[in-house]
């Protein structure tokens, strides 16, 4: 017992001095490694800072010399941008506008309307079977000045926006609301003066009277607008 209890210390002793050992040594040893990997960490890092901070100095400087022209270019660009979309904005309104204007204008003082109805090739202002509509305000005077440009004659008349289109002029829905020669057209070139007292509301047609011209499609929507403050013109909505 004594012997292997000796001999066990030895072992154990044994052990231990490896375990000192191994301590000893190899800590150090992994210390020093770990030292060298530091001192290496260390160099390497002071190598690649520098050239990190070049590069992000470089970047600075590149954005830099990038911010420089992009704030001219940032400035150019809004600039050039607003430029079309104001032109954009007035390339809508103004179409909208000279159609507005070419065909319609309002004089609120006297809340009189002013309408160019121009006949053409069985249509009147380029629409035909109520693809257009003319709005305006309630007990505005109305003056339609009628241009006939198409060969074969025609004629105007406000009709009944209600039942079947008429098969030919002679019956306004409204007093005074239709050319001469209603039924049996003018000639090319003509030009008349339709000039009346719209009612409060309601909607009628806008027909050629001569016979089967408002049938084959030549009339537009008139609308009388309670709400409406000015007069407009277009296509029709659907
Ligand atoms: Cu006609």
């Amino acid at each position: 017992m004594p012997t292997q209890s000796a001999a066990s210390l030895r072992a154990g002793a044994s052990r231990s001095i490896v375990a000192i050992c191994l301590a000893a040594a190899c800590s150090p040893h992994q210390a020093a490694r770990t030292a060298e990997e530091r001192t290496a960490a260390a160099d390497a890092q002071p190598t690649s800072r520098p050239s990190d901070s070049q590069a992000t100095l470089g970047a600075a400087a590149a954005a830099e010399s990038t911010k420089k022209p992009a704030p001219p270019a940032k400035k150019a660009a809004p600039a050039a941008e607003k430029p079309p979309a104001d032109r954009a904005r007035a390339a809508a309104e103004t179409p909208t506008a000279a159609a507005q204007g070419d065909w319609v204008s309002y004089d609120a003082g006297s809340n009189t309307v002013t309408f160019k109805l121009e006949a053409g090739p069985f249509s009147f202002n380029g629409f035909t079977s109520g693809g257009a509509t003319l709005t305006v305000p309630p007990k505005s005077t109305v003056v339609m000045n009628f241009v006939q440009n198409d060969g074969t004659p025609h004629s105007a008349e406000v009709a009944s926006g209600e039942g079947p289109l008429p098969n030919s002029g002679g019956d306004p829905a409204i007093p005074r609301a239709y050319t001469n020669k209603v039924v049996e057209g003018l000639p090319q070139g003509a030009k008349g003066v339709i000039r009346f007292q719209a009612p409060d509301s309601g909607t009628y047609r806008i027909v050629c009277g001569v016979p089967g011209h408002a049938l084959s499609g030549m009339w537009l929507w008139f609308k009388i607008d309670p709400a409406a403050k000015t007069p407009t013109f277009g296509a029709t909505k659907k």
